[in-house]
């Protein structure tokens, strides 16, 4: 890959030379968009358990690195995608820029909004890209949402819940405090779509529960519940729930304006104005992160404009970790 005035290149004989990090679900789609795109040339990955990095390798026909270490230094990478667990993106992410590499991580950056505004500092330094993944951007609801918020006039109110119910829960990453990070934090995505679409929080409120599992820092259920109250007044509710105190699942977005509302259950969406009721057309929510790797090529390549800056998710990412503060001191947090 051929370097211009900063990361913008230009195609031309060689692609770009990517390596993930991770072989789970999303690192499993990203393989699958770049092997299916010529101007990528995936060459390497690494992983968690052996078996599972063997499986993926033999599926994607790859050579296994031994570490994240080790893949990040090697000097033909140009760019790097970190599908692993939350708790490591942030130094995957630092290590890599280091090493002179573009990176692509999954939200969340960092577990630690510290962190995060450093490597976004760092990228900057360095001249490389840094995409963090917000696929719910790219999705059919928030696409649904920002085509009709202008129908249901001054948005005063806005509720985002969805829960998972989970049963039997096994003792993995996503069931562990450390590995996870908290609720909101893990589950960015819930912040990051209302501050895409409102805008600055003024003051954030947050009460967590989570139900421990037997071995220490495990646990089968949490719930999280926060309020934010936005610069411009609009009051919004975020309720996050998974594990095996649920019984039905259910993904629920409203948003009520003083000329109507616009409720999303699911994929099935419903513009509301006195006594009309529209429905509401949304993709599928399927695709997303071949959608994503695909906008993160054609940046690279042809200059093309991403569809998130790190700092809108750095921004969530701080609205997030003050719902910590907020669940741990019991204080309502206010927010520069
Ligand atoms: P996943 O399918 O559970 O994959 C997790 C990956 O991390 C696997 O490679 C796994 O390897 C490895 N891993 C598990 N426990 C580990 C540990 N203790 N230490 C080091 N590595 C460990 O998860 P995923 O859905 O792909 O999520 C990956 C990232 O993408 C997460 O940050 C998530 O927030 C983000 N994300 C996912 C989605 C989505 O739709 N799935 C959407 C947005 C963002 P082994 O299997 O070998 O243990
Ligand atoms: C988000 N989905 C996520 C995240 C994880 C999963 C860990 C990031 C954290 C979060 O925001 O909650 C994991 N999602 C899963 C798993 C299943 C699932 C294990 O649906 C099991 C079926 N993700 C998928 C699948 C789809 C999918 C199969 O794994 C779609 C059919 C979509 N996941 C998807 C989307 C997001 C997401 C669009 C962004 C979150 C949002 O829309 O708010």
């Amino acid at each position: 890959m051929r370097q211009t005035n900063t990361w913008v290149s230009t195609y031309t004989d060689s692609p770009v030379n990517i390596g993930i990090v991770g072989t789970g679900y999303a690192a499993k789609k990203r393989a699958e968009a770049l092997q299916s795109d010529e101007r990528a040339h995936l060459i390497s990955v690494t992983g968690n358990s052996p078996e599972r990095l063997d499986e993926f390798c033999q599926t994607y026909a790859l050579s296994a690195t031994s570490s994240w270490q080790e893949l990040i230094s090697q000097p033909e990478l140009d760019l790097v995608f970190i599908c692993t667990v939350n708790r490591d993106h942030g130094a995957i992410a630092r290590a890599a820029l280091e090493a002179d590499k573009h990176v692509v991580v999954e939200y969340p950056l960092s577990l630690d909004p510290q962190e995060a505004a450093e490597i976004v500092a760092l990228a900057e330094t360095k001249g490389k890209l840094l995409h963090v993944e917000h696929i719910e951007l790219i999705g059919g609801v928030h696409q649904a949402i920002r085509h009709y918020l202008a129908e249901i006039g001054n948005v005063f109110y806005a509720r985002y819940a969805t829960i998972s119910p989970q049963r039997p829960v096994s003792r993995r990453w996503s069931y562990h405090r450390q590995t996870w990070g908290f609720p909101l934090v893990a589950a960015l995505s819930r912040v990051h779509r209302l501050t895409d679409l409102f805008g600055r929080v003024a003051t954030i409120n947050c009460q967590t529960r989570y139900w421990d599992a037997p071995e220490a820092d495990y646990f089968t259920a949490c719930l999280c519940n926060t309020q934010l109250c936005f610069a411009n007044k609009l009051v919004a509710e975020i309720t996050y729930g998974k594990g095996d105190v649920f019984w039905q699942g259910y993904r629920h977005l409203e948003i009520h304006g003083d000329g109507g509302t616009l409720l999303f259950e699911g994929e099935k969406g419903t513009l509301i104005r006195g006594d009309e009721k529209t429905p509401i057309e949304v993709a599928s929510r399927r695709g997303l992160f071949a959608k994503d790797t695909q906008i993160v090529l054609e940046h690279l390549l042809e200059n093309k404009p991403l569809y998130v800056e790190p700092h809108a998710s750095l921004y969530a990412l701080e609205v997030a970790d003050a719902a910590r503060q907020s669940a741990e001191t019991g204080q309502k947090v206010r927010h520069a």
